[in-house]
C-alpha cells in the first residue's frame, strides 16, 4: 500500500485557496514607491531614513504604510527624535488646485502636486489620534475632516483613511511623504514626482515660487520645520 497522497493533495489546495491577500471593499490597486536607504538630507544624530510609500486604494478608502530602515518612534513617547511628518495628497491630481506640499517646501522634493488633503503626522493628540486635514484653497486655511490612529509596528507606520475623510474622492490620487524628528526633515518619498495611485493626470513640473504656507502654524507642537 502506498501512502495516501491524496490526503497530501488536498491539505496543499487547501492552504492554496487560504493564501488570498485581500484588503477592504472591492476595486483594490496597490501602488508603491521605493526610497534608497542612506540618503537623508537632515544634520542632527536622529535621521529616519524612508524606503518606501505604499497605498492600497479600493472602493471604500486608502490604506498607507511608511517603511524605514530602522524600527519606527511614535511622537506619543515624548521624544523629539520621533518620526514625525505629513503625508500629502493630491485627490483630484491636479497641480493647479491646493497647495504647495510639505515635500516641496521642506525637502529637495518637485512632486508635481497640488495639495488637497494632508495627514499630519505631528498633531498627536492624547489619544494617539491624528487628523486628517483639507486644505481651504478660499482662505488658505487647513480643516480638520477627520482622525486616525496611525499604526507603529516594528520598521513600518500604517493605518487607512476613509474615502469620506478625502471628500469623497474616488481613491485615486497622488502622494508623496516627509518625515523628520520634530526638529528637522530627514527624507522624502519618492524623491522626485509623486505616487500615482491610479487616475490619468500625468506627473506635471512644478512652476512659479512658493507664495504661500498654511496659516494656522500655531497648531504645530513645536518650533522648527
Ligand atoms: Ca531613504
Ligand atoms: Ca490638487
Amino acid at each position: 500500500m502506498t501512502p495516501p497522497s491524496s490526503l497530501k493533495f488536498a491539505v496543499t489546495i487547501l492552504l492554496a485557496a487560504c493564501s488570498g491577500n485581500s484588503t477592504g471593499p472591492g476595486g483594490g490597486l496597490t501602488a508603491k514607491a521605493t526610497d534608497p536607504s542612506g540618503d537623508t538630507y537632515g544634520v542632527l544624530a536622529v535621521q529616519w531614513d524612508l524606503t518606501a510609500l505604499t497605498i492600497t486604494r479600493d472602493s471604500g478608502g486608502i490604506d498607507f504604510a511608511i517603511d524605514f530602515t530602522s524600527n519606527v518612534l511614535s511622537p506619543m513617547s515624548g521624544d523629539s527624535d520621533a518620526v514625525y511628518g505629513e503625508i500629502d495628497f493630491d485627490t483630484d491630481q491636479n497641480i493647479a488646485t491646493g497647495t504647495t506640499s510639505y515635500v516641496d517646501f521642506f525637502g529637495p522634493g518637485s512632486t508635481g502636486m497640488g495639495v488637497d488633503y494632508v495627514l499630519d503626522l505631528f498633531d498627536y493628540k492624547a489619544d494617539s489620534m491624528v487628523p486628517v486635514l483639507r486644505y481651504n484653497p478660499s482662505d488658505s486655511t487647513y480643516s480638520t475632516i477627520d482622525s486616525l490612529r496611525p499604526v507603529f509596528a516594528g520598521k513600518r507606520i500604517s493605518g487607512r483613511i476613509p474615502r469620506s475623510a478625502l471628500g469623497n474622492d474616488d481613491g485615486f490620487l497622488n502622494a508623496a511623504v516627509i518625515v523628520g524628528t520634530l526638529k528637522e526633515a530627514t527624507d522624502i518619498a519618492p524623491n522626485s514626482g509623486h505616487l500615482k495611485v491610479g487616475g490619468t493626470g500625468t506627473a506635471d513640473t512644478k512652476a512659479g515660487t512658493i507664495t504661500t504656507r498654511r496659516t494656522n502654524e500655531q497648531r504645530r507642537t513645536g518650533a522648527g520645520w
